[in-house]
């Protein structure tokens, strides 16, 4: 690891956000809506606002060359890009360079543009991957954020729970731990008393979810599992345990009953080096409340990307900022809508499906956000709801039809290549398509539906036959 030039990179932008702030300069923050670029934002508008500065914010789903050309023109002295901005640093660096008088800083974990032209004195760019610190897998934007954010004022050592937050959501712990510069904010959080490690079945929903919605809903996506009721169902039964109650209601014996009859039904599928993962380390925030999703890290990034998702971004970075009560409550209505949709969108699905001669398919209702469609059919197929033949999701927006098409592994090994079907068959459509042999997504004219559906199942048919 060399972190070393990058705490220098870390202390030069906390120099400049002080001297910025003591100047009364005009800050806005131009961040991503997920979880990452939430967090990244919540804590420096508090970093900011412990200096007097009050900051204006643009959360966004994509930087853009507009994007880019507006902020820098509005009036703002000082435009700080968080979690976007590294892929499109040359265009930053033109849109600031004749604009002396104003100041772009860029805090991103992307992998930045290669040969990007070096920044003029106006334009800071804060990126791990430019100092060899691997973005993706030691340190979120969350918790480069903090790292400035400490660097500005040791007082912000109280905002490391929204870097782990970040962190979690980026799944920068899919080995079991956080681990790089990440670890580092962990523990600040452990050493001021605010976050506590438990060893733990890492699934979503410790605090919130009964058992039954841990196991339906299970993220990560349990194989043979997620989305199967009888399945979920049957593990707690032979665990002995109620399945509306919760995680943490739970005695020791009875978590490890789940754990064990959980691990059981995954090792079907699953090698032993991704099962190992299924248990390890889970961050509580010990001052939240108990049985509230802010009180983990995971429970928490969740609760944000159905924020963002839901273009609820303001309720979001309110709950970041600290706002619990009326706030929080806000935020889980938002959430509970996300996660009653795939709930209606899973059980329609399953109950509805037509049989083809090579596929299975349902075409969603329209109140289900055809965004969807992708994940409810891939959490069918990973709970080997059809392990026969693949699944094809069909979601109408507006004048196009969404597609979404999955199928267990070993159907790949006869032959079937999704992708590659739905390429072919949706530019035959006027569409356009495409994936890998396993799952693959496409676009179609409305209107396409049935066509679409014979000509797919033909062409799944002759891959099986060659
Ligand atoms: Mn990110």
């Amino acid at each position: 690891m060399k972190p070393s030039k990058l705490h220098q990179q870390i202390n030069e932008i906390a120099g400049i956000l002080r001297e910025k702030a003591h100047q009364r300069s005009r800050f806005l923050v131009v961040s991503h809506f997920d979880a990452d670029g939430m967090c990244g934002t919540g804590i420096l508008l508090k970093a900011l606002g412990r200096l007097g500065v009050k900051c204006s914010r643009h959360i966004i789903g994509k930087l853009t060359d507009l994007v880019i050309n507006e902020v820098s023109s509005a009036p703002f002295d000082v435009v700080v890009f968080v979690d976007i901005g590294s892929p499109m640093i040359d265009r930053i660096i033109d849109s600031f360079r004749d604009k002396r008088s104003k100041t772009a800083i860029v805090l991103d974990h992307h992998p930045p543009l290669p040969q990007a032209p070096p920044p003029p004195e106006n334009v800071a760019h804060l990126n791990p991957w430019v100092t060899g610190v691997n973005g993706s897998r030691e340190v979120s934007c969350g918790s480069l954020a903090y790292l400035v954010a400490k660097e500005v004022s040791e007082e912000n050592v109280d905002l490391s729970p929204l870097g782990v937050v970040a962190s979690v959501s980026e799944l920068q712990d899919v080995e079991g731990k956080l681990g790089g510069l990440n670890r580092l904010v962990l523990e600040d959080g452990i050493d001021h008393g605010l976050i506590r490690i438990d060893h733990d079945l890492r699934l979503l929903g410790r605090q919130t979810y009964t058992l039954f919605d841990m196991l339906y809903l299970s993220h990560p996506p349990l194989p043979g599992i997620v989305a199967n009721k009888e399945a979920c169902l049957k593990i707690l039964r032979e665990a002995g345990v109620d399945p509306s109650s919760r995680w943490l209601e739970l005695s020791p014996s009875e978590k490890k009953r789940v754990r064990e009859a959980v691990i059981a039904e995954v090792s079907k599928y699953w090698p032993e080096k991704v099962i190992k993962t299924l248990v390890g380390e889970m961050y509580t925030f010990v001052e939240e409340e108990e049985g509230t999703m802010t009180r983990d890290a995971k429970e928490f990034g969740f609760l944000l990307n159905a924020c963002g998702r839901q273009g609820e971004v303001d309720v979001g970075i309110a709950v970041c900022m600290g706002r619990r009560g009326e706030v929080y409550e806000r935020a889980v209505e938002i959430f509970e809508r996300d996660r009653g949709y795939i709930f209606a969108g899973l059980e329609y699905a399953t109950q509805n499906w037509q049989e083809m001669s090579s596929i299975r398919f349902y075409i969603l209702p329209e109140a289900i956000p055809a965004s969807m469609v992708g994940t409810i059919n891939a959490m069918i197929v990973t709970g080997r709801l059809s392990p026969d033949k693949p699944v094809v999701g069909l979601a109408r927006t507006g004048y196009r039809v969404r597609v979404s098409a999955h199928c267990q592994r070993e159907l790949t090994e006869e032959g079937i290549n999704l992708g590659e079907a739905l390429r072919r068959v949706a530019h035959g459509l006027g569409g356009f398509g495409g994936g890998h042999d396993d799952a693959g997504g496409a676009e179609i004219p409305a209107g396409k539906e049935r066509e679409f559906l014979k000509r797919f199942d033909e062409e799944i048919a002759l891959q099986i036959k060659k």
